[in-house]
């Protein structure tokens, strides 16, 4: 296909910066925190509020708007002919425990905004087009993450992920009933044209090289796991050192050796232990059994069988060595994978049209378009945030930034439309 001749929007569509702006800081009250971050985990009342927020936003702008039975919300924009399949964009209103402003929120509304900069311009696409808010992308109260888009693209079943449970028991299911956004639309059944997903980078590669526009042309492979170490409860102060079944001391151990398994494979490879539960938890008891996550990444998915059987060795060691037991479970794997060459060169054309500084990149966060792009011709766009941080309330990109990946997310799209792409490659 040649992409050359694909060019930006000759009619000159810019996004209402300040319109965008605004909504992003606003929607950061719904669940914001002291520290000028988001707590919104998915399907808590606050997720609840922000996708009240968004609906009725999108509704008074014409959207028509479906909700299907995994929560995910998709607002409709008509074009010329309807029964072409939409040209789609969206990401994720739901954040981390300690999220920022930026996070996932930045691609649903700059989707928003593109609608609404359409409406301003009377511009009217030829395939309808389509914002999308994914449930439950960060993967924190319900594992794994992105299911919600991981079902849309046949990849979780939806029973799988109704009956799965955050760690005070209550099942996703339930609580999508509980917040009302248990939609009747199956997930799945709509086809997309094409998915654009625009995100902040949450690394430090586009800072560093003073890049305005991060070209993504794929993402890299995660895997997850869960531990539970097993030792014995018993009194912290009259207990010798000789006869105890630490498992705080087993844990730590293999910590330890989670993170060389990373630097072991380094530049590329990436380890962390996220999330530690210690039973009983208390002061003075030694720990009878400590549950903790892996989440190991590498762009190439030898490597990561590689770390995955260092992993697996490693925890048996530990376990003999302190004579304790422990159950290492993997909980979810997800291949690295590449975006459609088409999409990816319309963005990269885009950049250039419209004269910002870009690089091609893989993300090293993983995103929904990672099982949209199993579905449908999919791309993202990156801008930078400082100093590389995310998942974090200080959470800081420019607004200027903003305004610049909304404005590829617009070019994109238009140019799409009018290549026709989601015709000639239906
Ligand atoms: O973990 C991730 O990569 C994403 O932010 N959910
Ligand atoms: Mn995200
Ligand atoms: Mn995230």
């Amino acid at each position: 296909m040649n992409t050359k001749k694909i060019k930006g929007n000759r009619q000159n569509l810019r996004v209402n910066a300040e319109r965008l702006w605004n909504n992003i800081m606003e929607t950061a009250k719904i669940g914001g925190t002291a520290r000028g971050g988001i707590c919104r985990l998915t399907l808590t009342d606050s997720d609840r509020q922000i996708r009240d927020w968004f609906v009725k936003t999108c509704e008074s702008i014409d959207g028509t708007v479906t909700i299907d039975e995994m929560g995910n919300i998709f607002v409709r924009r008509p074009g010329k002919d309807n029964s072409l399949p939409p040209i789609a964009m969206g990401s994720h209103l739901d954040t981390q425990p300690s999220g920022g402003k930026f996070d996932g929120i930045l691609g649903v509304l700059s989707g928003l905004e593109v609608l609404c900069t359409l409406n301003d311009a009377g511009y009217t696409t030829k395939a309808p087009l389509e914002v999308i808010n994914w449930t439950n992308e960060e993967g924190s109260r319900f594992n794994p993450p992105m299911f919600a888009s991981g079902v849309f693209a046949g990849v979780f079943d939806r029973d799988f992920a109704y009956a799965r449970e955050d760690r005070d028991g209550k099942k996703f299911g339930e609580e999508l009933e509980r917040i009302g956004y248990h939609g009747k639309t199956k997930c799945g059944d709509q086809k997309l044209g094409a998915y654009f997903e625009f995100h902040i980078e949450q690394g430090p590669v586009l800072e560093v090289e003073n890049k305005t526009i991060g070209v993504v042309t794929g993402v890299q492979g995660q895997r997850w796991y869960d531990v539970t170490v097993t030792g014995r409860e018993s009194h912290a102060g009259s207990t010798p050192m000789n006869m105890r079944k630490d498992a705080m001391v087993a844990c730590a151990r293999m910590v330890e050796a989670i993170n060389k398994i990373a630097l072991n494979h380094a530049p590329l490879a990436v380890s962390t232990v996220g999330l530690v539960e210690v039973k009983p938890n208390s002061r003075n008891v030694i720990p009878g059994s400590v549950f903790f996550s892996v989440d190991l990444r590498h762009p190439n998915d030898a490597v990561l069988d590689e770390m995955d059987k260092e992993l697996k060795v490693m925890v048996d060691r530990v376990a003999t060595d302190t004579g304790l037991k422990a159950k290492l479970e993997s909980i979810w794997n997800s291949p690295s994978m590449r975006f459609d060459e088409v999409c990816v060169s319309v963005v990269r054309a885009a950049a250039e049209d419209l004269g910002y500084r870009h690089r091609d990149m893989v993300s090293g966060a993983g995103h929904d378009a990672v099982y949209i792009a199993r579905v449908a011709p999919t791309a993202m766009i990156f801008i930078p945030c400082e100093n590389g941080i995310s998942h974090n309330e200080i959470e800081k990109t420019e607004p200027e930034h903003v305004a610049a990946g909304a404005n590829i997310l617009l070019s994109a799209v238009v140019a799409y439309d009018k290549a026709e792409l989601g015709m000639v490659r239906r």
